[in-house]
């Protein structure tokens, strides 16, 4: 009889554990869906944006500092959004030196889109203008000790390198 109550208590305690964790998912599913579905890509289309948005929220209290480096083989270009209701262009970086504006960029606390986006055209192409800008696939990770990584890829290498975002925190003076 013991070993049924012992049963049921856990059976009550991971139902309660798997209700907060829909809990949380719920509201994390409503802060993506507060993000636009679409972005301008660096020649001002708008286009889906998919797997290419990362979201970056600087904590309140810090000050954020983007920079980005490449090592890609295609043309790549990071465009940094504010979260308004109209995202306005904050910062762009781009393996070709005329893409690059506004960087590194500081970032008051808030939240920020960054956008990856590439062209399937290698660097040293001479019709590289003629192909079109499409989304690239983001990755997100915690910096040490405080800050985010925005890891892009291009193609299918996977090695997500193609553009890193380096945007440590630091305490607001
Ligand atoms: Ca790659
Ligand atoms: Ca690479």
């Amino acid at each position: 009889m013991r070993s049924i109550l012992v049963v049921i208590t856990l059976l009550t305690l991971s139902t309660s554990t798997v209700q907060g964790a829909t809990a949380k998912t719920k509201t994390q599913k409503k802060a993506n869906m507060a993000a636009p579905t679409t972005f301008y890509d660096p020649e001002g289309v708008n286009r889906p944006i998919g797997l290419g948005l990362a979201i970056v929220v600087v904590p309140s209290g810090k000050t954020g500092r983007a920079e980005c480096k490449f090592n890609a083989g295609y043309e790549n270009a990071v465009i940094i959004y504010s979260d308004e209701p109209t995202p306005v262009e904050l910062m762009r970086c781009g393996n070709i030196s005329n893409n690059n504006r506004k960087t590194p960029l500081q970032m008051p606390a808030g939240t920020y889109y960054v956008t990856a986006w590439h062209k399937d055209a290698y660097l040293g192409d001479s019709d590289i203008t003629q192909h079109r800008w499409t989304t690239s696939k983001t990755l997100v990770e915690s910096l040490n000790p405080t800050g985010r990584r925005v890891r892009v890829e291009d193609g299918t290498d996977n090695d997500f390198n193609d553009v890193v975002v380096t945007i440590p925190f630091s305490p607001v003076p």
